[in-house]
C-alpha cells in the first residue's frame, strides 16, 4: 500500500437532476467514517469541507433546456479550483458528491495536470447526453460529455480549455441504461464501454483486468476513477435517485476496488449520488465508503 496524502472535498450539489436530498451526501459519506477508515489504513487525510453551492438563486439569462444551468455551472467551477489547488499540492482529491454533474468540475480541475488523463466511469448510466441529445435536461447525465467537449458551451469550458479527457482514454463500467444519443457517440468516438452483459458474460476479473491493460496501452498518466453508486444493484445502493435494477453486486465492487488499487493507477476518485432521504439507514454512504476502503488498500489479511 501506497501511502498517500489524501484531501476530501465534500460537493452538496443537487441540482443536476430532479431529486431533492443528494445535497446531504457528502454529510452522510462523512457520518459512515470516511476520515477513520482511510487513516486507519495509514494515509495522511485531511477534510477541506464543502463546496458552497447553493448560491442565492439568480434568474438564468441563457436560453437552454439546461437545469439550473448557471448554478450548476458556478458551483462546478468553484470545485475545479479547488481540485487544482489540491492536485497542485501533491496530494490525492477524493470527491464526495452529490450529483454526478460535480464530475465536470472534478475532471476540469485534474485535467490540465495530466497530459494523457484515463477516466473509469463506473455507473449504471453512461452521461454522455449533450443540452442536443438530453431527455431530461439534467446536467447529472451529461458530465462524461461535457468532459469531452461535448455539449453547453458554459459547461465545456469552464478553467478555459477543452476537451479534459479524450475518448479513447475512457472505460465505462456497468452500463445498463443508455439513451439513443449516447449510444451514437458511444460509436461514433469508440468510447470503451463493459455493460452488464460483458460483466455476466466474462466475470468482474476480467472486465478489471481488461479494463487496466487497456489504459495502459493508451499510455495513461493518470486515471481518474468517478463511482456513481447508482453502478452497483439497488439492492446493496438503494440510496440514489436513479435506480437500475441488474446491477453490480457488492463482492464485484470491492473486487474491483482491490484490483485497481493494486494496478496503481488510479490518481483521483470520487463517490457520487448517495441520497441519504432515498436511503435505508445510511446503507448506501457505508457502501460508499467500505468501497473507498478497498479503493485505498483495506485488506482482510
Ligand atoms: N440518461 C438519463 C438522462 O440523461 C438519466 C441519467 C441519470 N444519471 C445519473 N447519472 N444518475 O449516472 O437524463
Ligand atoms: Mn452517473
Ligand atoms: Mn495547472
Ligand atoms: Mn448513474
Amino acid at each position: 500500500m501506497n501511502k498517500l496524502d489524501i484531501a476530501i472535498i465534500g460537493v452538496p450539489m443537487d441540482l443536476g437532476q430532479a431529486r431533492r436530498g443528494v445535497d446531504m451526501g457528502p454529510s452522510a459519506i462523512r457520518y459512515a467514517g470516511v476520515v477513520e477508515r482511510l487513516e486507519a489504513i495509514g494515509h495522511e487525510v485531511t477534510d477541506e469541507g464543502d463546496i458552497q453551492v447553493r448560491v442565492t438563486k439568480s434568474s438564468d439569462m441563457t436560453q437552454t433546456n439546461l437545469k439550473n444551468l448557471n448554478e450548476v455551472r458556478i458551483g462546478n467551477t468553484k470545485l475545479a479550483d479547488k481540485v487544482h489547488e489540491v492536485v497542485t499540492n501533491g496530494k490525492f482529491p477524493l470527491v464526495l458528491g452529490g450529483d454526478h454533474s460535480i464530475a465536470i468540475g472534478t475532471l476540469a480541475g485534474i485535467s490540465d495536470r495530466y497530459k494523457n488523463l484515463g477516466v473509469i466511469w463506473y455507473d449504471a448510466h453512461a452521461d454522455l447526453n449533450t443540452d442536443e441529445t438530453s431527455p431530461s435536461g439534467n446536467i447529472h447525465g451529461m458530465p462524461l460529455a461535457v468532459s469531452l467537449g461535448l455539449g453547453h458551451d458554459e459547461l465545456v469550458n469552464i478553467r478555459g480549455f477543452a476537451p479534459k479527457v479524450k475518448p479513447e482514454n475512457i472505460v465505462i463500467i456497468g452500463a445498463r441504461s443508455i439513451d439513443p444519443g449516447e449510444r451514437e457517440l458511444i460509436k461514433e468516438r469508440g468510447i470503451k464501454v463493459y455493460t452488464m452483459h460483458e460483466i455476466d458474460r466474462l466475470g468482474m476479473t476480467a472486465v478489471v483486468e481488461d479494463a487496466i491493460s487497456y489504459l495502459k496501452s493508451r499510455e495513461v498518466d493518470g486515471v481518474h476513477l468517478s463511482l456513481d453508486l447508482d453502478g452497483l444493484d439497488p439492492l446493496y445502493t438503494p440510496g440514489v435517485g436513479t435506480p437500475v435494477p441488474g446491477g453490480i453486486t457488492y463482492r464485484e465492487s470491492h473486487l474491483a476496488m482491490e484490483m485497481l488499487e493494486e494496478s496503481g493507477l488510479i490518481t483521483s476518485a470520487e463517490f457520487v449520488e448517495v441520497n441519504p432521504i432515498l436511503d435505508e439507514r445510511n446503507k448506501t454512504a457505508d457502501v460508499a465508503v467500505a468501497l473507498m476502503g478497498s479503493l485505498f488498500g483495506e485488506r482482510l489479511l
